[in-house]
């Protein structure tokens, strides 16, 4: 798929810091260790609806990660997938009588606006599942032949199942129990009860067609792909085993990212799939969780479209810490306006106090799990103070483009 346009990231004086990152396999934060290509897999979107805020606040979080990573020398290598084949989408176009194509279609186009706008740096391959899925056919086959997969027993509807046992290590990645992960399986998407399945957890291929749904031709029989082999074709096709991140919002850890992994590396019979799995916490509304299903959204087109500067959308996001569910207000929003006006002005003076220290202190706050309040408060304090370098202010608006995206 077309990707979205990027923009030059200034050079930034001094020395990088290595990014230590918290890593939910290992509960701990950890460098993070990338070769000279730095590989990273952030989960996209299903494009049923306008981007929200809580979507925004997960790309920008990785968008960091990726700032950080060129700051240090290494070419990213970052691919991003679109979902654009699931049930979301097609129960959408359903309710709205569209046309699931063209509503698939419609809400990425905004989602690449809106991304552009925000100044996210755009992946290098962004792929969709419908054109991934002679790959993600070839896969399931895969898994059938060695015996990891299988179909239930149904002649209408023979849909093909992963052995959630089959790599033995299942469970690594969330680390959680066996009850959160049946609870979070029936919640986001598995179907425990399927009948012919041979265990609870284990989760969907492939889907066999289905009158009324949309389906493609395959040596497996007629059917669209489950959701987590979409996403573990993509990484793996276009990243190999090893990558060095695996992202998205917290709501993936389980089940999407534990299958995402065991898929990968049942087929590859390697470990592991990431060497860091990074999730971003929950951006809610008046306390509630921002979703689709709960109808509090605040979209970042729609602020847009009312005039708001997309860098105030972006410093009100980056104000509150990515692994601190928190919730989004007005007050943020006009905070953020303050804060980029008075920003402004600093940069635009003739002399500053000198931007070495604060650029010191950007990056050591940025590369300890991207620490983003104390490093906006570091620039906060170096816009009160007055001094007499001619130097600084670019230096500095350099410093924030590179390492924040912010477009001072
Ligand atoms: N297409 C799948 C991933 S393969 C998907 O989860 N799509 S999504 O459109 O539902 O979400 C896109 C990304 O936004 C995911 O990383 C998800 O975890 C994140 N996200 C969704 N809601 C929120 C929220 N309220 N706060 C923060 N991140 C969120
Ligand atoms: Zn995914």
């Amino acid at each position: 798929m077309q990707t979205w346009p990027s923009h030059p990231v200034p050079d930034v004086a001094g020395t990088p810091r290595p990014l230590r990152l918290y890593d939910t396999s290992s509960a701990q934060v950890r460098p993070t260790a990338p070769g000279p290509t730095a590989t990273m897999y952030v989960c996209g979107i299903t494009p049923y609806d306008a981007t929200h805020l809580g979507h925004a606040a997960t790309y920008l979080a990785f968008d960091l990660v990726h700032r950080l990573w060129l700051d240090n020398g290494h070419d990213v290598h970052y691919v991003q997938n679109v979902t654009d084949i699931d049930d979301p989408l097609l129960e959408r176009a359903i309710r709205d009588q569209d046309d699931w194509v063209v509503l698939g279609m419609r809400e990425t186009a905004l989602f690449r606006e809106d991304m552009a706008a925000l100044r996210v740096l755009p992946p290098r391959e962004f792929t969709g599942a419908v054109e991934s899925i002679p790959d993600i056919v070839a896969a399931v086959a895969k898994l059938l032949a060695s015996g990891t997969a299988y179909r239930v027993d149904d002649q209408e509807f023979p849909d093909i199942y992963f052995d959630h046992a089959a790599t033995g290590r299942f469970g690594y990645e969330s680390g959680y129990d066996r009850e959160t992960m049946d609870r979070f399986f029936a919640e986001r998407g598995g179907d425990p009860d399927r009948p012919g399945k041979r265990h609870p957890l284990d989760a969907l291929l492939w889907r066999a067609a289905r009158p009324d749904e949309p389906s493609w031709p395959s040596e497996l029989g007629p059917g669209r792909p489950g959701w987590h082999i979409e996403c573990s074709v993509i990484a793996l096709n276009s990243l190999g085993m090893g990558i060095d991140l695996q992202a998205g919002g917290s709501d993936l850890i389980f089940p999407h990212h534990e299958y995402s992994a065991a898929h990968a590396e049942a087929l590859t019979s390697e470990h592991p799939f990431a060497r860091h799995y990074g999730h971003s916490a929950m951006i809610g509304l008046d306390g509630e969780k921002m979703s689709k299903s709960k109808g509090n959204l605040v979209f970042v087109s729609r602020l847009r479209a009312d005039g708001v500067d997309p860098m105030a959308i972006r410093l009100g996001l980056l104000s509150g810490h990515y692994r601190q569910d928190r919730s989004w207000t007005t007050d943020i929003l006009d905070t953020a306006q303050t804060r980029l006006t008075a920003w402004r002005a600093a940069v635009a003076r003739p002399s500053a106090p000198p931007a070495a220290d604060l650029i010191t202190r950007l990056r050591d706050h940025l590369a300890n799990d991207l620490d983003t309040p104390q490093a906006i408060a570091a620039m906060d304090a170096w816009s009160r103070q007055d001094g007499t370098d001619p130097q600084a202010p670019t230096a500095v608006a350099q410093a924030v483009d590179a390492l924040l995206g912010i477009k001072l």
